[in-house]
Formats: structure tokens, sequence, C-alpha cells
């Protein structure tokens, strides 16, 4: 391979990532509100989302307990969450909400599939406190 041929290839790759980065950027998010409580459920308990497109899920608990809304397994890039559980799998998205507080949880799923989220306070998800998110 001769050093002209190598260069192009690496001027394809920074386009490649730039062109991501842009494409990330100006979609405009998938707001989403879930509502968690102490009856150990999300209202709504069914999502459905875009692929390649940010979502902003805010958290709302009504509860007396603390909650968090976890996903184990979704691929996903630019997360960012108000606060995680602790304890959360390094491949989770989760943030965590205390006692009628809010919070936020922020990712771009990578992958289409159904996915699970469930609270990953110890008994809440063996309670019921789960649902489906569909990223199409
Ligand atoms: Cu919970």
């Amino acid at each position: 391979m001769d050093r002209r041929y190598r260069s192009e290839i690496a001027l394809l790759a920074v386009a490649a990532l730039v062109g991501l980065g842009c494409g990330v950027e100006s979609a405009a998010p998938q707001p989403l509100v879930v509502l968690a409580n102490d009856s150990f459920r999300f209202e709504p308990d069914t999502l459905t989302v875009q692929s390649n497109r940010p979502v902003r899920i805010a958290l709302k608990n009504t509860g007396a307990l603390g909650h968090d809304l976890t996903i184990v397994g979704m691929p996903s890039t630019e997360i960012r969450s108000s606060q995680a559980h602790p304890g959360t799998p390094q491949n989770a998205v989760s943030a965590h909400v205390g006692p009628k507080q809010e919070g936020s949880l922020i990712f771009t799923p990578t992958a289409q599939g159904t996915y699970e989220f469930y609270c990953a306070e110890p008994g809440h998800k063996e309670a019921g406190m789960k649902g489906t998110l569909q990223v199409s």
C-alpha cells in the first residue's frame, strides 16, 4: 500500500466520523415521560422509539421509595444519566431517582429490537416493575 492511498483512507475515515457526529447532533431528541411509583409499576410500561436518534426519558418518581429505570444489553451511544444506580452493570443504560425526584436518561439506541427495562432496586423487578422498549 503506497503512502497516498493510505492518506486517502485516513481522510475517508475522518469524513465518516464527522458525518456521523453531525447526524446525531442534528436529529431532534425523542422526548418521553415515564412515571415510577410505589405500586412497582412504570407508566407507561411500553415505549417506542426510533433507532439512531437520541432519546430523552424524563423519569418522575411519584413514590416514597427510590426507583430507577435500567436497560441492559441495548446497543447505545451518547449515554447520559442524571444519576446511575449504584452497582449498575457496565453495559446498562440507567437512571436512579429518589423519592419525589425527577431524573433524566439520554441515549441513542443503535440497533432495532425489543428491550426490557426494569427497576434495579432489590425486589422491585420481581414485584412487576418492568416494561418494554421497542426500538424500530
Ligand atoms: Cu423501583
